[in-house]
């Protein structure tokens, strides 16, 4: 009975020592931030050679409505575009602070791995060969997408099978050929693709009837649809071949940059599931609310920590809004492209950033 008693003591003995070990262990991380690598400033960070060049040099397509376009007098629009420029808002308080370079599909990856640009928003699908093959670095998904299937209004197709023995338009240097034969092949459907590298020639065919369907990224078939002579005589199919999620890449091995892009884009998401826009901003000066406080840099040391200012993401919703607003400006109104899994996790989409503390 003693014994066991004297175990008892014993364990509660170790187990407070325990857990007070653990409590220690937890407030030497937490106050740790002087030493953290990502305070390190490592000169050769690509964060520091932007900051001295005084722009950003983003690469986008420069030809995809909604994404990245640019019209006649230069000037860019899109939700890629807008990725570029909050980078550049937190870095510069400057949303203009960008050089935009158009690059093909077929020069993306190589462009961010030469150097030529700092950072590729350019719809790229993140998949585990470019992450790993390819050698990229992906920031969070900026756009959930899926490929789709684009048929004329009067062609009386409506499913995959009905394109047996057909010809379908799909672009060359993407995901997309290869969900294709992928889809196919577990429907037993044969089909003969027309591939074409260059993407107004591939329209063209769809249109000029070379092919009786085209497949590419939903949210593509609808902005280049938006732009036909009669976009009401072709159809996007019901249906979904793949997963396609969008992000931002850059070149791995540089945790400063990254760790500025990737929270730039939490950011965007945050200030929308904190409800905070480019117009209500100004009302947040007074908040109590102790979590947007840090999250505006009114409190803490968190933006400085990582080598922007503490007042990052204020500076980023101030210029650019927040990711609702650039969703509804570049693709929910110009194509009534419902949001789907492009919502905050608050309001049921995939959406979500991880704490700002
Ligand atoms: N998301 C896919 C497809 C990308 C893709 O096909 N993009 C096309 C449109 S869906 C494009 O960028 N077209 C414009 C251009 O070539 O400049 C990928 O990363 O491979």
């Amino acid at each position: 009975m003693k014994k066991i008693k004297l175990l008892t003591k014993y364990s509660s003995l170790l187990l407070i020592i325990g857990v007070l070990t653990f409590l220690g262990a937890c407030r030497s991380r937490e106050t740790q931030s002087t030493n953290s690598p990502s305070t390190v400033q490592t000169n050769n960070s690509r964060l520091n050679i932007i900051k001295e060049r005084g722009k950003l040099i983003c690469g986008v397509s420069g030809k995809l409505p909604g994404f990245s376009f640019v019209n006649q007098n230069g000037e860019y629009s899109g939700l890629d575009v807008d990725i570029c420029r909050a980078v550049a808002a937190a870095l510069f308080d400057d949303p203009t602070k960008v050089e935009f370079r158009n690059v093909s599909i077929q020069e993306r990856f190589n462009a961010l791995k030469t150097g030529e640009i700092d950072l590729l928003s350019r719809n790229a699908t993140w998949t585990l060969s470019r992450d790993t093959d390819v050698g990229l670095e992906f920031a969070p998904v900026v756009f959930y997408d899926g490929q789709g299937m684009m048929v004329a209004k009067d062609s009386g197709i409506s499913k995959l099978e009905d394109l047996r023995g057909r010809t379908i338009c799909v672009k060359t240097g993407t995901t997309t050929l290869q969900n294709l034969a992928d889809k196919m092949r577990k429907i037993d459907v044969a089909y003969t693709p027309l591939a074409i590298g260059d993407e107004d020639q591939l329209y063209n065919a769809f249109l000029q009837g070379r092919c009786q369907a085209i497949t590419s990224d939903r949210s593509q078939l609808v902005g280049r649809r938006s732009n036909f002579p009669d976009p009401e005589d072709s159809v996007i199919l019901d249906l979904i071949l793949s997963k396609e999620p969008l992000a931002p890449a850059v070149v791995p091995g540089d945790p400063q940059w990254i760790d500025a892009v990737r929270w730039t884009v939490f950011a965007l998401i945050q200030a929308e599931e904190f409800e905070i826009t480019s117009e209500n901003l100004g009302s947040f000066a007074s908040t109590t609310d102790p979590t947007i406080k840090r999250f505006l840099g009114q409190e803490g040391s968190l933006g400085k920590n990582m080598g922007l200012t503490n007042d990052f993401a204020a500076r980023i919703v101030k210029h650019v809004g927040n990711y609702g607003e650039i969703y509804d400006r570049n693709i929910g109104k110009p194509f009534d492209l419902d949001r789907n899994l492009n919502q905050t996790w608050s309001d049921g989409g995939l959406l979500y950033s991880p704490p700002f503390r």
